[in-house]
């Protein structure tokens, strides 16, 4: 199998089951740094809050189109951030604009059951669980994102 994509994010579909131990959203963050995003690929679990600090001398204006979290952070400058919660699933494309060649995707996922993003040439794929949870028998879909 050959990899078209240098990096690409597998989770599970589905609702955390009841019985699993629960683990709520956490917080993540995205840095404008060298006129970059860092990292410019970030999988969150569904409810996640990600902040977008500016450590860049210079203004970024950070916004989405995308469907599950369309938003635009307006202009600022360096050492301001500015948050954004993802409150449903999905793949929310991001950009600057002031640099139309900064982009990033944050992943949103609908539990925690993801292993992060795998580099190019790696099949390896460990799943998440929590302490105490009862195994999970393979019942729930493979999702994947590819971005390029
Ligand atoms: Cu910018």
């Amino acid at each position: 199998m050959e990899f078209e994509r240098s990096q690409v994010v597998i989770y599970l579909e589905g609702p955390r089951p009841a019985n699993v131990d629960p683990v709520g959203p956490a917080e993540f963050k995205i840095q404008q740094l060298n006129r970059r995003f860092s990292p410019d690929l970030l999988v969150v679990p569904v409810g996640s809050k990600v902040s977008f600090p500016n450590m860049d001398p210079i203004f970024h204006n950070i916004f989405s189109l995308s469907k599950p979290r369309p938003f635009d952070l307006g202009s600022y400058d360096k050492g301001e951030t500015r948050e954004v919660t993802f409150p449903k699933p999905g793949i929310v494309d991001i950009y600057c604009r002031l640099h139309p060649n900064m982009a990033a995707a944050v992943v949103v996922t609908p539990n925690r059951w993801y292993p992060g993003p795998i580099e190019q040439g790696s099949i390896a794929f460990q799943m998440y669980r929590p302490a105490n949870t009862p195994s999970l028998h393979g019942t729930g879909l493979l999702d994947s994102f590819a971005r390029q």
